[in-house]
């Protein structure tokens, strides 16, 4: 088994976390370096991390990675109302990363423009959902859902892209997983 990512990405520390007792490889990519984006283009036009390789089959997109992991550890297939909040936090990631880009291409992310108004409203409106499942406990469970969401907020924290003030819940989410098993060593904190 062998995963393709980088240190930094949220979407890539959900599988590593997944994958924290089993036995695999982790390739560290520096996805925006000239010689990484060029092995990256020849295994996955995308162009996004994570990949997966087994078998010699290689997996794009860390939900079908799950699913693809699902058969080979013997996981459980999420219920359809852990998808709807596995599409939230990735809403709120996806809207996250192109602001993100944005800002690195050196647009003012603060200018009132439609483009970034539904990406603010977009990740205000997921993360209220959130912090109301947070409050009702439902991330109780170290699943794949709770793993995203951890790699998610310690993401927001590690980039400094929100204030998460107005989420104790989530907050307290975040303190109660600190130990979970391999956030030590896929800390973002660590590149
Ligand atoms: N839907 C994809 C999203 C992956 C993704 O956006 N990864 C980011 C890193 S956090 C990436 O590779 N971005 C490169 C780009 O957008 O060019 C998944 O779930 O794996």
């Amino acid at each position: 088994m062998k995963l393709y990512g980088s240190q930094t990405s949220p979407y890539v520390r959900r599988i590593r976390l997944l994958l924290a007792a089993q036995p695999y490889e982790f390739v560290d990519m520096q996805i925006f370096a000239e010689g990484d984006r060029e092995k990256l283009l020849a295994l996955n036009p995308t162009l996004k991390v994570p990949m997966f390789e087994h078998d010699g089959q290689m997996v794009f997109d860390s939900g079908v990675i799950y699913r693809y992991l699902t058969t080979v550890l013997s996981l459980p297939a999420l219920s359809w109302y852990q998808e709807n909040q596995l599409t939230v936090i990735n809403a709120i990631n996806d809207s996250l990363v192109t602001l993100f880009l944005s800002a690195r291409s050196g647009l003012d992310t603060n200018e009132d423009r439609l483009f970034f108004n539904i990406q603010k409203q977009r990740i205000a409106a997921s993360m209220f959902v959130l912090e109301q499942q947070a409050q009702n406990h439902e991330f109780a469970q170290w699943n794949y859902i709770a793993m995203s969401l951890y790699s998610l907020l310690d993401w927001v924290i590690f980039r400094e892209l929100l204030e998460l003030d107005e989420y104790p819940a989530l907050q307290a989410f975040y303190a109660e997983n600190k130990q979970q098993a391999a956030i030590a060593t896929t800390d973002p904190r660590l590149t």
